[in-house]
């Protein structure tokens, strides 16, 4: 089987830098390690202790590669809980891909994406959910993405997941004991009582889904659409907003077409902000096309920066969009603050509500700050619950807490009905089996393998 392989791949990303590491693990990986290395003091991995940084060359016979330090972590205390030896060289793509052909010369083989962590998980160093969120860490786009996976990663989200199958496992057995043990009033009593004791656990994970929703916008980014008839400064606003040129401004209604994506960081929180055609009916094919890209963004948008011209009095088009805003996350910026005001905050608001409103000058850059408040309030609702609570990072548990989540409002309207107790226990042993895919206890080998096929090479 796989695991009687030794595996060898560069650790650190293709491209030039600083350092660059070649990471070998398996039941070779000292003798692999001694053939590519040679310590300055003579010595072998294995009669230096473990854990220890040894200068020394990467040699091929009589050519030396590269100069560099080696690690010998001996298993089961290492990453992958397996012998593993790592060798940091320069980082040179030409050093590090001898070095590595070297370990495969000597015995490694090639390393599948993923594969140090899948071993990892196989050797029980870590369960999927942690595995998971060491991907997360990789990919965390900021600040707050990184406390939730290291959150992750440390077992908090593990420990939510045994501690809600703890609990529907104990249901579950006192369930099959009136199975066993038919007895009416015995039934009837622990019927009332399981569906007393479902509640909580089926709250708990409501309240789980419903906070993973902002633990997305800290990881993929709050998608920000920049919305509004033309010519009234959403361009002008991105590029305020940057801080730089990015996006063409000019007084021709019509000037952005295609969709102008940046992200910026607002409070730990990437925020993705998207500039779009202006809003208009058009006979232009190309300017047709975006604005019904910019429909379409609307609808799937996280927050929306709907943009008025306060100098003009509100047209068609900005009523449509002031109307779209109710129950959404949104800003109503008042733009050209500079010009005199032919827009009241009670027109907007008699169309719009209650939503915020800021009114700015993109040109000049006066309110900028109240705009730059605004959004940090919003992103950091969102931070500031991530540091103190657990969300889901990613699809694959989302899905499953959900389902879980169905099934366990599922059992207690059957226990609610009287159902008979087995029709309860298939729908409470489904959320126990849901949520151990989260950890990994309950899935086969092939989809974990698939799993980790979708994590980076050397991770
Ligand atoms: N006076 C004034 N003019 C502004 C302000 N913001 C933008 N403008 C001007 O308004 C015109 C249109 O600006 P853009 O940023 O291109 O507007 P847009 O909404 O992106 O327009 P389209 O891409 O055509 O939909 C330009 O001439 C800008 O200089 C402002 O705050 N004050
Ligand atoms: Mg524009």
């Amino acid at each position: 089987m796989y695991r009687e392989t030794t595996i060898a791949s560069t650790a650190t990303a293709p491209g030039e830098g600083g350092i660059g590491i070649v990471r070998i693990s398996g039941k070779d990986a000292l003798s692999v390690g001694n053939h590519i290395f040679r310590m300055k003091n003579g010595k072998q991995f294995g009669e230096v202790p473990p854990f220890s940084m040894h200068y020394g060359h990467v040699a091929d016979g009589d050519t030396l590669i590269d100069e560099g330090l080696g690690v010998f972590m001996k298993g089961p205390h290492s990453y992958t809980g397996e012998d593993v030896v790592e060798i940091q060289i320069h980082g040179s793509m030409a050093a590090l891909r001898r070095t590595l052909r070297l370990a495969w010369h000597f015995g490694a083989v090639p390393a599948q994406r993923g594969e140090f962590t899948e071993r990892a998980f196989l050797n029980g160093r870590l369960d999927l959910a942690q595995a998971e969120a060491v991907m997360d860490i990789i990919r965390a786009r900021g600040d707050a993405a990184l406390v939730q996976a290291e959150t992750h990663l440390s077992g908090a989200l593990s420990s939510f997941v045994h501690g809600v199958r703890d609990k529907l496992k104990d249901l579950i057995t006192r369930l099959e004991v009136t199975i066993d043990f038919p007895e009416e009033d015995l039934e009837d009593m622990t019927l009332q009582e399981i569906s007393v004791r479902l509640q909580p656990i089926g709250a708990d994970l409501q309240r789980l889904i419903k906070r993973s929703e902002t633990g997305r916008f800290i990881r993929d980014g709050m998608r920000t659409v920049i919305a509004g008839r033309p010519n009234v400064g959403k361009s002008s606003l991105l590029n305020a907003l940057l801080q730089e040129d990015r996006a063409i401004v000019t007084d021709i209604p019509g000037t952005t077409r295609d969709t102008i994506e940046e992200t910026i960081s607002v409070g730990g929180v990437p925020l993705v902000l998207m500039d779009t055609a202006g809003l208009r009916r058009t006979e232009d094919q190309a300017e047709k096309i975006g604005v019904e890209k910019t429909r379409h963004f609307l609808e799937q948008a996280d927050l929306i920066l709907a943009v008025i011209n306060g100098a003009e009095p509100l047209e068609e088009e900005d009523r449509k969009l002031l109307a779209r805003l109710k129950g959404r996350r949104a800003v109503v910026i008042v733009n050209k603050s500079d010009l005199p005001a032919a827009v009241t905050e009670q027109d907007i608001r008699s169309i719009a509500g209650s939503v915020p409103l800021v009114e700015l000058s993109a040109r000049s850059g006066r309110g900028m700050d109240s705009l730059e408040q605004e959004l940090r309030h919003m992103a950091e609702g969102q931070d500031a619950e991530a540091g103190r609570e657990l969300y889901l990072m990613n699809e694959r548990h989302m899905d499953l807490v959900r389902k879980a989540s169905a099934s366990v409002e599922r059992a207690e309207k059957s226990c609610m009905a009287g159902m008979p107790a087995d029709c309860i226990t298939v729908d409470l042993s489904e959320a126990w089996n849901d949520l151990g895919s989260i950890t990994g206890e309950t899935m086969d080998e092939e989809l974990i393998h698939s799993i980790f096929s979708q994590f980076c090479v050397g991770k």
